[in-house]
């Protein structure tokens, strides 16, 4: 089902959010003031959006290490997102989590994952989970193609499509794992034709054109309610940033490769998409948008200046289960 005007503003809307509150992440990591490591999703704003704008609000998802915009697209706050970046007791960690732990229950995140690949068995539970209550729910991974090469990918594939599990395994396909290349770590270009091997349908799509990821995702999630199993949705698309944000970081990438993605970016097509239609946005408009979430942004730093670091005598709280 194509994405009706009000929801493609919608989309629009939140692929800036993620775009804007990395960029000012990013910043503030470099400039001293965020701690720990920040992995910039920049230039990958369509899948998550187009994904989670498929899904609702009890439906669950898990992240990787590169996951604020899979936080932000599910409906995360901005405020304590960028408290637990500034290590605050706001944050939704509390401040001790930092950028790759941020989960909430609440709105079916069940949280990013340092561990490549580790999100993949952990949301195959939670796809048994929805399954065995019978509550229609469905459970969504997202990971790169680096985590489609270790063993969990292998398992929860074969395990969730063997047991019809509701899933949607979505593989960010951006070429290149920390810094080596898909090329030497993959004999075939697509990942989603692993599916077949586990009886499951394998769909490759333009991760940039949010648009299309949507209405993936939508045939895939209406698949897995059905009860019909799971589906591997494999999104091309490209982060702009080096691997992570820290100061002279290593980027092997060819720049022609780059600049050719950079032309392709996600926001821009969606907008210019917007105005094409006859009285549906305009260059106005965006701009207006912007300064909304830059406010928002704002507002979010001020809020995570003003909580305080957590008190050392709190370093072991809620570390162990009871
Ligand atoms: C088990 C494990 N091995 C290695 C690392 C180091 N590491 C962090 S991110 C990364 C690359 C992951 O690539 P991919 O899954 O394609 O995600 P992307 O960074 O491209 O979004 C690696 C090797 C790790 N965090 N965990």
């Amino acid at each position: 089902m194509p994405a009706s005007p009000e929801l493609q503003r919608h989309m629009l809307r939140q692929m800036q959010t993620i775009r804007r509150f990395e960029e000012r992440a990013s910043d503030d990591y470099r400039g001293g003031a965020i701690y720990g490591v920040v992995h910039c999703y920049i230039g990958e704003e369509a899948v998550a959006v187009g994904v989670c704008s498929a899904l609702k609000e009890t439906d669950q998802i898990i992240s990787n290490h590169r996951g604020h915009g899979h936080c932000i697209a599910k409906g995360a706050d901005l405020n304590r997102m960028m408290a637990e970046l500034y290590g605050r007791v706001d944050g939704y960690c509390k401040g001790k989590g930092g950028s790759m732990h941020i989960a909430d229950f609440s709105i079916g995140m069940l949280g990013a994952n340092g561990i490549v690949g580790g999100g993949l068995s952990i949301v195959t539970g939670a796809g048994l989970a929805a399954q065995i209550a019978g509550d229609g729910g469905v459970a969504v991974c997202f990971f790169g193609d680096g985590a489609s090469n270790a063993g969990s990918f292998h398992e929860s594939l074969n395990i969730a499509a063997s047991w019809k599990l509701p899933m949607l395994y979505v593989c960010e396909h951006n070429s290149w794992a920390a810094n080596t290349s898909a090329q030497k770590t993959h004999a075939e270009d697509d990942v989603a034709g692993r599916a077949a091997g586990y009886g499951m349908p394998g769909v490759v799509v333009d991760g940039n054109d949010v648009l299309a990821v949507y209405e993936a995702a939508t045939e895939a999630v209406a698949r897995a309610r059905a009860g019909e199993g799971p589906t591997l949705l494999e999104c091309k698309t490209y982060r702009h940033r080096a691997h992570t944000e820290r100061a002279g970081a290593v980027d092997p990438r060819p720049v022609e490769e780059i600049a050719a993605w950079m032309e392709r970016d996600p926001i821009p097509l969606l907008a210019d998409h917007l105005k094409q239609q006859q009285g549906q946005f305009s260059g106005e408009e965006f701009q207006a948008m912007d300064d909304e979430i830059m406010a928002a942004i704002e507002a979010s730093v001020a809020f995570a200046e003003a909580s305080p670091f957590p008190a050392p005598e709190a370093a072991l709280d809620d570390v162990f289960a009871e």
